[in-house]
């Protein structure tokens, strides 16, 4: 274990386990700073996009490596109905309240706890929201774990509890790009997610409501897919994302393997497991020179993000798994990436 501390007190944490893995994750949102992973030759480089000064995370318009919530994704209106009641939450993105808005857990000091086991390392990162934080409703408390085996195995945990019934779904941000320290873009990663079904979205990328079929259209990625065909298709919901992904799958039943990413050059596999009903895969369409990476200047489709969660969709349309979390029940998930080479 290592620790960085950084002049406005910030504090990093560095954790390896025995087989070439390492991350760091800054008390600041939780941010993964970096993953370790080894390629083909066993060559440990890290997979996840950062920046190159620590600066540069506060009001990061990308949320790179950030804890999302309390509501991840786009929140249409910035308003939602519970119990009856209406909740304004803030506005940050037009008149849409994105990611939590200004007061979301990316923008919180957590507080941080490292741990040891046999095959085992990990960090456990805890924060209170406050009754209408942002807006939303309840006195929450959250803790979040990072945790790396000795499988090179890299889980998320999340844990909330809430004083009342309110509206939770929690993420991660990371951008990954398995080349390792994003030596080549995303383009010609190849991507293969268990599902068949999508959320349109509309202008503004807020569902629609709309599910629809992947069937004969760029969202079939249910066999192992290249990603620069897709990215570069002319399919209005592709173009509407500023050319790429940034759509919710909603995972099929009984596959216990819902995502796999491979980049050849490299030998690095990734296979996401979770026990979340739907991911938002973004595929970095909004990255631009203006953020400056640890490798340089970022570009689009620099790296790509796995948003395992449910919907928010579901607080203003039908046929989407519940956000809701209901007073002194337990939100417990959990999301686990393996990685592997070929
Ligand atoms: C994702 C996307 C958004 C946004 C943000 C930084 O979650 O859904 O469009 O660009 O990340």
């Amino acid at each position: 274990m290592t620790e960085r501390t950084y002049s406005q007190g910030w504090k990093e944490i560095t954790l390896q386990n025995e087989r070439g893995m390492s991350f760091s994750v800054l008390n600041y949102g939780g941010i993964l700073t970096s993953l370790y992973a080894p390629d083909r030759n066993g060559k440990s480089e890290n997979v996840v996009l950062a920046h190159d000064s620590y600066e540069d995370y506060i009001g990061d318009p990308n949320y790179l490596g950030a804890l999302i919530g309390r509501v991840a994704g786009r929140v249409d209106g910035s308003s939602f109905q519970l119990n009856g009641k209406e909740y304004n939450v803030h506005a940050n993105e037009g008149k849409n309240s994105l990611h939590g808005g200004m007061e979301g857990l990316h923008n919180k000091i957590w507080e941080m706890t490292t741990y040891q086991e046999e095959n085992c390392t990990g960090v456990v990162l805890t924060c209170e929201s406050s009754h209408l934080e942002g807006g939303y409703p309840g006195n929450v408390s959250i803790q979040v774990t990072y945790e790396l085996d000795n499988d090179n195995q890299f889980s998320i945990y999340y844990h909330a509890k809430s004083d009342q019934d309110t509206a939770l779904t929690l993420t991660n941000h990371s951008y990954f790009n398995l080349s390792g320290n994003a030596a080549r873009t995303i383009l010609d990663h190849h991507v293969q997610i268990a599902s068949d079904k999508y959320v349109e979205l509309d202008t503004d990328l807020i569902p629609t409501g709309n599910i629809e079929s992947v069937d004969g259209t760029p969202f079939d990625l249910q066999t192992k897919t290249p990603l620069r065909s897709r990215l570069l298709s002319d399919d209005p919901q592709i173009q509407l994302a500023n050319e790429g992904f940034d759509h919710t799958f909603l995972f099929k039943e009984g596959q216990k393997e819902k995502i796999v990413l491979q980049e050849e050059e490299s030998g690095r596999v990734m296979t996401v497991e979770t026990d979340q009903p739907a991911v938002v895969f973004y595929t970095g369409n909004n990255l631009s020179k203006e953020q400056l990476l640890t490798k340089g200047p970022a570009k689009k489709y620099d790296g790509l993000c796995l948003e395992t969660q449910s919907s928010p969709a579901s607080l203003h349309h039908e046929g989407f798994p519940s956000i809701m979390l209901k007073a002194g029940e337990t939100y417990q998930t959990n999301t686990k990436f393996s990685f592997d080479r070929k």
